[in-house]
């Protein structure tokens, strides 16, 4: 096993909008596989993929789940992910440890935005894809739109390797134009049984077509086959595969499969597809990670390399805390002593788990290419690189991203105060967006999260999960505060204590910084200054980086620089440090206020899909709501408005949308950036 295995594994990640089919199809791919006995269906609320109760009952995807499945002798680790925008950091996480994608579409809605996010983000990790249409079934399916709009809106480069069957309109199979193989797909069977069936005689010339038009592109995409092409050679059916292998993981094609995940069609020519198309470990170039001096180091994504995996999900599965690890490099067993390169401390492996969704499976050791767990220990979090104590590595962290709803919560019981906290804190630690506040004074809570599902979903963990019960406040939208101008301000602190006076005269600077620049302190005081002792300028420096952090409003400052430019004395020529660092943070307050502040609010990048004729009530609702309508692809049947929307104003904007457009209507948005309209 050890020469080859890292050619003969694939780490791949389902992705789409919301309700595309990819836990359906995930299904299937677990049946086929042999890894379940039985289709699980999300509507009965059974899906092996989506396992919390949440999930079942919601019949959406909230957590991505890994499973290994073996397909013609090949390791598959495949994550299942959500779809719903409030998740989305599933997805990001998900893509940072995948070496390929299946982008899986709805046949008949075509690329809906949450695809075109996705698709967005694995180009940013430079994720290899194979496509999917799925819900091939549906009325109004159609597989060539869907090509189309792969290339037109993602600037894809899609290279269909099926075309679909229809029998009296009724979708029933696909043909491979690579092989100008015919199947179906055994209903009696669930589809298990592929029928090999003649290519249907109005179809033969289609085909022929479809064939010549894939090995244009493939020669597009390709220098072999350009040059076969060119000569007029014979291209077989091989030399097309290994070219088209090439083609997807230099990111030139994306070949595109069809099917139906519902009725059991087309799902094993997708598979054969993960295995002939998407890159294996091997494929890729060397992981690049810098050492504990901050240069960079590279390792080779083999056994025989020195030991490294990347830690990009804690969950507690079978009572057990996991922390997920994808290993780059090298082998780890049980019994291994490891650093963790991120927190800069060793540990003892205890046992490490393969994962079968919400199943574990104890193993000796894993290897480079692998997706699997450990058990958590202390101090551990998502984002950290363990590696080989003797050759260190560190990775890049995960992007963080903002919180944009809050929600204040209460327990309905007050002795339930320490056990919520408790529990949220072991919530964060599985889902680094939220986040968990305590008013110091006022002794209030605050949920912040990435939606109102999102954290609806939070306080229901909270009830079923770790038994406490939570009153909630309606969700607010988070807000952030930007300076409007630079502004230099002074102040003196003064009080009698005991015998003494404790005096304090700081002045400082502040200034707007540009977007997404955070805050910066420091102390800079000019040439000339009198000397003061480090001890009171770092302490001023403290309270002047306390004191920035919240603006005038109450809401957390963003991009801004803090400057201190004067530390006096008093009358005596004394500096007391205490008075100093109460001066610091008021003269912070204070210059806040001169400069003044814009308040920035989640502002929200909105898609609205609605047939022609709701445009002009849809427009000015979107009026109305303080939107800014950016982009309208106007098409009788299914038009599309990209519009900018204040999140504050999207409240129960589902139920206006489907009055509106009389349900036919369909939305989805996700957040732009904090600023003001
Ligand atoms: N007609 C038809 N319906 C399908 C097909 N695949 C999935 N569905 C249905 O579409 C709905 C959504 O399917 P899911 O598999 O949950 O979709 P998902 O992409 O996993 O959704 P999220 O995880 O919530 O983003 C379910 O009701 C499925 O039964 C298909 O091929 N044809
Ligand atoms: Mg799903």
């Amino acid at each position: 096993m050890a020469a080859s295995r890292k050619d003969n594994v694939r780490n791949i990640g389902i992705m789409a909008h919301i309700d595309a089919g990819k836990t359906t199809v995930s299904e299937r791919i677990l049946f086929y596989s042999g890894r379940t006995w039985r289709i699980a269906e999300v509507h009965d609320g059974q899906a092996t993929m989506d396992f919390m109760d949440q999930e079942r009952e919601r019949g959406i995807t909230i957590s991505s789940a890994v499973n290994e499945i073996e397909w013609r002798g090949h390791d598959i680790y495949l994550i299942d992910t959500p779809g719903h925008v409030d998740f989305t950091v599933e997805v990001e996480r998900s893509l940072r440890v995948l070496d390929g994608v299946i982008a899986l579409y709805d046949a008949v809605a075509g690329v809906e935005p949450q695809s075109e996010t996705v698709w967005f983000q694995a180009n940013r990790y430079h994720v290899a894809r194979i496509a999917f249409v799925n819900k091939m079934d549906r009325p109004g399916a159609d597989f060539d739109r869907c090509v189309r709009e792969i290339h037109d809106i993602l600037g894809g480069h899609p290279i269909p390797v099926q075309l679909p069957i229809f029998d009296n309109q009724v979708f029933c199979g696909v043909i491979d134009l690579i092989s100008r193989k015919a199947m179906r797909f055994d209903e009696a069977d669930q589809g298990s049984s592929i029928i090999d069936i003649p290519i249907p005689g109005d179809m033969a010339d289609q085909v022929e077509s479809a064939r010549e038009s894939l090995i244009e592109k493939l020669a597009d995409a390709d220098d072999e086959i350009a040059e076969a092409y060119l000569e007029g050679a014979d291209i077989s059916e091989e030399q097309i595969k290994t070219a088209l292998r090439r083609a997807t993981i230099a990111f030139k094609a994306v070949p595109v499969f069809c099917g139906s995940g519902l009725k059991n069609k087309g799902i094993q020519p997708l598979m054969d597809g993960v295995v002939d198309y998407l890159p294996a470990p091997g494929d890729l170039s060397a992981l690049v990670g810098t050492d504990f001096k901050g240069n960079p180091v590279e390792h080779e994504r083999s056994e025989k390399e020195k030991f490294c995996g990347f830690i990009f999900k804690i969950q507690q599965i079978e009572a057990k805390r996991l922390a997920f690890i994808r290993i780059y490099s090298g082998v780890m067993h049980e019994g291994d002593t490891i650093f963790n390169a991120t927190q800069k401390q060793s540990f003892k492996i205890k046992h490490i788990f393969r994962l079968y969704a919400n199943r574990v499976d104890r193993v000796e050791s894993a290897a480079a290419g692998e997706l699997v767990a450990i058990a958590k220990t202390k101090g551990m979090a998502t984002g950290d690189t363990l590696c080989d104590p003797s050759s260190q590595i560190l990775l890049e962290k995960l992007q963080s991203t903002d919180p944009v709803m809050s929600i204040s919560i209460e327990p309905e019981s007050i002795k339930d105060k320490d056990k919520i906290v408790e529990s949220l804190n072991a919530i964060h630690e599985e889902d680094p967006t939220l986040i968990f506040e305590e008013d110091e004074q006022t002794g209030d809570m605050l949920l912040r999260g990435m939606g109102e599902l999102h954290l609806e979903v939070v306080c229901e963990r909270l009830r079923r999960e770790y038994n406490v019960a939570v009153r909630t406040g309606s969700p607010n939208v988070v807000c952030k505060e930007a300076l409007l101008s630079e502004a230099t301000e002074n102040a003196q602190f003064e009080r009698e204590h005991e015998d003494d006076v404790i005096y304090g005269n700081v002045t400082v600077t502040v200034r707007p910084l540009d977007r997404d620049s955070g805050l910066q302190c420091k102390l800079d005081l000019p040439e000339g200054h009198p000397y003061i002792r480090p001890e009171v300028g770092d302490g001023a420096l403290q309270a002047a980086k306390d004191a920035m952090l919240y603006g005038p409003n109450g809401f957390e400052m963003t991009d801004a620089e803090v400057r201190i430019i004067a530390i006096g004395s008093d009358a005596k020529g004394q500096i007391n440090p205490i008075g100093t660092r109460i001066a610091a943070g008021e003269a912070v307050r204070n210059a806040y206020k001169k400069a003044g502040v814009r308040i920035l609010e989640p502002l929200m990048a909105v898609d609205i899909i609605s047939a022609e004729d709701s445009i002009g009530d849809l427009m000015s609702d979107l009026t109305q709501r303080k939107g800014i309508v950016e982009n309208l692809d106007s098409d009788p049947l299914r038009s599309v408005i990209h519009a900018v929307v204040p999140l504050r104003n999207m409240f129960g904007y589902s139920m206006k949308l489907r009055t509106i457009t009389h349900g036919r209507g369909n939305f989805s948005m996700h957040f732009l950036r904090f600023d003001s309209i």
